[in-house]
């Protein structure tokens, strides 16, 4: 309880902010769940806070202070792109750097973006060990607009702040201190008692107010050498290709060594308008919401109970199952791994190992580590093996009799309430589950490869799939470090679902008259890792070939007749050099000349547009389709499979939202027009001929 005489120190500044007084210290307190972002009304509070106490002679020091896990985890993301409500937050920090009594920022938690600005406009940082700081902007397609890219440079040079801005990385507190971010650390829990110690001392030593925008000692030597600025942008141009935010960043930071504070405040603010009203930053705020909108699935509460997972069971050590059982034994969970044949069994044992040694090689983990995740990993060549198992993934060949009688098998082996689940990547769950007398603990996780590697995690709900299965399956994913998106059963889920469409058009493009690089220069442009028919060439142009049913029907079939199998026989759709670069091929373009004449196909000059628009605005469609049976929750979803799981451009924001940028409209008016004239796989879905005709967007459903 407070007493009397504390309460009566306390004066509630609005809902969020409260001004308390320990002799001559203030406490400015910010209580805005869950993550104190610098709404208005926080940026209000702040503002008739710093007025109050450098209105009052008692008050020597300010010391601000956040309630609950963080310090200001930045601005608040949810207010770019609305109208602008005053004071904004460079006029805040503008207020606190001018308050005439020493403000020292109290950090825990993640001191974030706008955040860390407002701690860097304090005349002192202090922080607990725990603590994190970073500018995760250039992660929201912005760069620090309330003074961090001329503030920080002035504190860590430039070079640290380039990295910084750039890579939007978190560092701890430590590192802070190290590069003059932080000026002390302070004890676990003590705060805000500690920062008020602090602030005593500072008052009774008479220390001057340290302003960091008066420094100039940290950005001094790189001043008219522009080569600093050069070299960095050379150095990460595959990194920042297509991205808008990195350039203006680094622009933001040349200008903190080059022209006065006013000055390159002036510009900071000018580009992060620019960025904020843009298309790239709008979509990657909608990705960031997201990412966090997908764990939420509107008949599963999250309080629904999950059920316990401690040991796991995985069919298959090739490629799939040994990807699939390192995610379980990072998170430090035992494994069992059930191949039919010795040599397999072990085969898959050595590649897991030899992907562990290589990341210890790398440094990122030690010899240790990389012993210890072995050990949680157990071979085994009988199924019974995998009786005591809590969940066991099926990760074996791609064929629905296999998968039938695993399950057949598994249901009489698994524990009772045990999850069984299989990574098919098309087939359908209910048919698997049907095979079992427990088809409500049946369901797919489809893992995408390398399964080590990639963020994506379909979980594949069957029509009886048991709500508290479904709870587990998603709480495991996050646990595994994955993004998991609930989807239905269809064929090919979400992902393969779409992507089907694109291949379909980027052949048939080929044999109308564009070549393969031309498809895939336009999609690489449009900022995809790379075109469909490079990653087939990377994947192998024979999977799912035989020599004895090729009918030499397609470009593909025809390639892998003549052992162009793709990078590893060093040609496919391209040649490839002995350091696998890739060049046009004229043999290919003569396979696909003859093909387009044996077809009677009259060859036609293609435009770019034309690509992208057939093998983008079909996969928008695909999409549409995909929301209107319900196989995804939402269109934001469906954007999480693609950036996640395809490597669609994180600043286009996914199929969905890019449909809804370009315009449902216009999208359902090209897809018309490509019906008449190349047929019926264009036919706009009944839901975007809706939403199209009623002006809405997908995310309004
Ligand atoms: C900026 O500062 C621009 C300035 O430079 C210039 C201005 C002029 N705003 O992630 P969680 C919500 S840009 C609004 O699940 P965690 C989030 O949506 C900003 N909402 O928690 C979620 O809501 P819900 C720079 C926000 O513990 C809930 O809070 N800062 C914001 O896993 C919990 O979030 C950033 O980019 C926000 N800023 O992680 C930091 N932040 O429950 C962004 C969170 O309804 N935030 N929410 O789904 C993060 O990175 C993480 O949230 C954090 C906590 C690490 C803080």
């Amino acid at each position: 309880m407070d007493t009397a005489a504390e309460a009566a120190s306390r004066t509630r500044i609005n809902p969020v902010v409260e001004l308390a007084r320990d002799g001559e210290v203030a406490v400015l307190t910010v209580d805005s769940p869950p993550v104190n972002a610098l709404s208005a009304q926080v940026r209000e509070g702040l503002v008739e806070g710093i007025r109050q106490t450098d209105a009052d002679p008692a008050v020597k020091a300010v010391v601000l202070h956040c309630a609950g896990r963080t310090f200001f985890a930045g601005a608040d993301i949810s207010e770019f792109g609305k109208p602008p409500k005053h004071p904004n937050l460079p006029e805040v920090v503008d207020i606190i750097e001018a308050s005439t009594k020493p403000v020292i920022a109290a950090l825990h938690g993640t001191a974030l973006g706008g955040g860390l600005e407002t701690a860097l406009a304090c005349h002192y940082r202090l922080a607990v060990p725990s603590a994190k700081c970073g500018f995760p902007e250039v992660k929201l397609g912005l760069l620090p607009g309330a003074g961090g890219t001329q503030r920080l440079p002035r504190l860590v040079g430039p070079e640290r702040a380039l990295d910084l801005v750039t890579s939007g990385s978190q560092i701890s507190a430590k590192a802070a201190q190290e590069m003059g971010i932080v000026d002390e650390l302070v004890e676990e829990g003590s705060l805000p008692a500690s920062a008020i110690a602090f602030a005593r001392k500072v008052v009774a030593e008479n220390r001057p107010l340290k302003k960091v925008r008066d420094l100039d000692d940290k950005i001094e030597a790189a001043r008219g050498r522009p080569e600093i600025f050069d070299d960095f942008r050379k150095a990460n141009a595959r990194k920042f290709r297509g991205f808008q935010a990195p350039e203006y960043n680094i622009r933001c930071v040349e200008a903190a060594v080059n022209l006065p504070f006013d000055e390159g405040i002036r510009l900071e603010r000018q580009l992060f308008q620019e960025l904020v009203s843009g298309e790239q930053s709008a979509a990657q705020r909608h990705v960031f919401f997201a990412e966090r909108q997908v764990w939420k699935i509107p008949d599963i509460s999250d309080d629904t109970p999950t059920l316990p997972v401690k040991k796991v069971g995985i069919i298959g050590a090739g490629t799939m199952g040994g990807g699939i059982s390192m995610n379980f034994a990072n998170a430090g969970l035992p494994v069992t791994i059930v191949e039919a044949k010795p040599e397999a069994l072990e085969r898959g044992l050595s590649v897991i190992r030899r992907n562990y040694e290589s990341t210890a090689k790398k440094g990122r983990m030690t010899a240790e580590d990389v012993e210890r995740r072995m050990e949680l990993l157990t071979g085994s060549l009988d199924l019974s093996a995998l009786a005591d198992c809590d969940l066991i993934i099926e990760a074996v060949f791609e064929n629905m009799a296999i998968k039938k009688e695993i399950f057949t098998k598994l249901d009489a082996i698994a524990k009772p309430g045990a999850i069984l689940a299989t990574n098919t990547s098309y087939l359908n769950v209910n048919e698997i589950a049907a095979m079992t007398k427990r088809p409500e603990h049946v369901l797919g996780m489809h893992f995408f490869s390398p399964a080590n590697v990639m963020r994506l995690l379909e979980v594949v709900r069957g029509e009886k799939t048991d709500k508290r299965v479904i709870a587990t399956a998603m709480q495991l994913g996050r646990k595994i470090g994955k993004i998991a998106v609930l989807v239905g059963v269809c064929h090919g889920f979400v992902g393969n679902r779409m992507l089907e469409p694109r291949q379909r058009e980027a052949n048939r493009l080929v044999l109308e008259g564009a070549m393969p690089w031309d498809v895939d220069r336009v999609l690489y442009d449009f900022g995809f890792p790379m075109g469909p028919f490079a990653m087939a060439d990377l994947a192998g142009l024979d999977i799912g070939w035989s020599r004895e049913t090729s009918k030499g029907e397609t470009v593909r079939e025809i390639l892998c007749e003549q052992d162009r199998r793709g990078q590893k026989t060093g040609a496919g759709f391209y040649d490839y050099d002995e350091n696998r670069k890739a060049k046009p091929s004229g043999l290919v373009e003569q396979i696909i000349l003859d093909l387009s004449a044996k077809k009677g196909i009259t060859r036609r000059a293609i435009s770019d547009q034309e690509i992208l628009e057939r093998c983008v605005y079909s996969m928008v469609n695909e999409g549409a389709k995909i929301l209107e049976e319900g196989i995804a929750i939402r269109s934001s979803d469906i954007d999480i499979v693609w950036i996640n799981g395809y490597g669609w451009p994180v600043y286009r924001g996914g199929p969905m939202f890019y449909g809804e940028q370009v315009g449902l409209a216009k999208v359902l008016e090209r897809l018309r027009d490509y019906e008449a004239k190349l047929g019926p796989e264009f036919k706009p879905s009944a839901l975007l001929e809706r939403l199209a005709s009623e002006g809405r967007g997908f995310r309004e459903l």
